[in-house]
């Protein structure tokens, strides 16, 4: 459970905060999975808009809420929650209406989500290299660098991993290669995720659990970008259209026009250009 210290709270406004506050980002897929949750278990919470694409993870004001600058972060009664799994985890111990993590299910899915949790910097890649061009993605490393994050008075290894792949970006974009190399490992869970779903209803069985709301967000960014889901995944793609029929699920991940424009351009060209996630995954 990530619960950062009071002590390392600059912003303190938010330490007399009442009830449950949310920053997330529209179009971040896990402030995308912690809505899903919420609006599943009905929370009734505050949300706080921080736009990444503008770079507002990096104002004094968030950074003082939590020095990785990433969403989402839960504050609880003045308590500051961050790492989404973690809070998804505490929330579903304080609201047991609809439980998401089922005690007998609960090693099976924490491993799924450390695995999920993994898989992160591969659907970044992907979203980088498919849906958002790197022109429109103002990458300020600098006040990033300024403010090395600290996690209870130690170095954070996460922050110095985020770090490095922010430092990569800007010198050479997403390659080819390091597209590829994502994609083949998202398609090795995702062919395990087919196989469990031929046998049931959601992942794990026939009631929907956690991991079935982080892998819908994954497959979401995935189709967007034109994976070819249905036809390497079906199991998984007939789970998905299901799920996306529950008005939670359709409401927070719908991707806005403009990009659902840009992506195709950058299809288009890509695929004029020999080079399609199609053609790389089924020849
Ligand atoms: N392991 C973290 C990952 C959080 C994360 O990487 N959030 C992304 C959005 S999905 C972010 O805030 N990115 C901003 C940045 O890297 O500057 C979690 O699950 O909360």
């Amino acid at each position: 459970m990530v619960k950062l210290r009071k002590e390392d709270i600059k912003t303190k406004e938010v330490l007399s905060w009442k009830g449950i506050h949310l920053f997330h980002f529209t179009f971040s897929a896990c402030s995308m999975k912690t809505r899903i949750f919420m609006g599943l278990k009905n929370i009734d919470y505050t949300g706080h808009h921080i736009n990444l694409q503008k770079k507002e993870n990096f104002s004094p004001y968030f950074q003082g809420i939590t020095p990785r600058s990433l969403v989402p972060v839960l504050v609880d009664d003045g308590e500051v929650h961050i790492e989404s799994n973690d809070i998804l985890k505490y929330l579903d111990n304080k609201f047991p209406t609809l439980i998401l993590i089922p005690k007998d299910k609960e090693e099976e899915i924490n491993k799924m989500m450390i695995e999920e949790n993994d898989l992160h910097l591969d659907i970044r890649n992907v979203t980088f290299k498919f849906l958002v061009p790197k022109f429109l993605n103002n990458v300020k490393i600098q006040e990033k660098s300024e403010s090395k994050a600290t996690l209870h008075g130690n170095e954070d290894s996460e922050d110095d991993a985020n770090r490095k792949f922010w430092e990569n970006y800007k010198k050479v974009g997403i390659t080819d290669e390091v597209a590829t190399k994502s994609l083949l490992n998202l398609k090795l869970h995702l062919d395990e995720i087919n196989e469990k779903l031929s046998h049931h209803t959601y992942i794990l069985g026939n009631e929907l659990t956690l991991p079935d709301i982080a892998w819908f967000i994954y497959v979401s960014r995935l189709k967007a970008a034109r994976y070819p889901i249905h036809i390497l995944h079906p199991n998984v793609n007939d789970w998905y259209e299901s799920l996306l029929k529950r008005e939670v699920f359709a409401k927070e991940t719908k991707i806005p026009g403009v990009v659902r424009f840009i992506s195709y351009i950058f299809y288009v060209v890509q695929k004029y250009s020999g080079w399609s996630i199609k053609r790389q995954l089924v020849g």
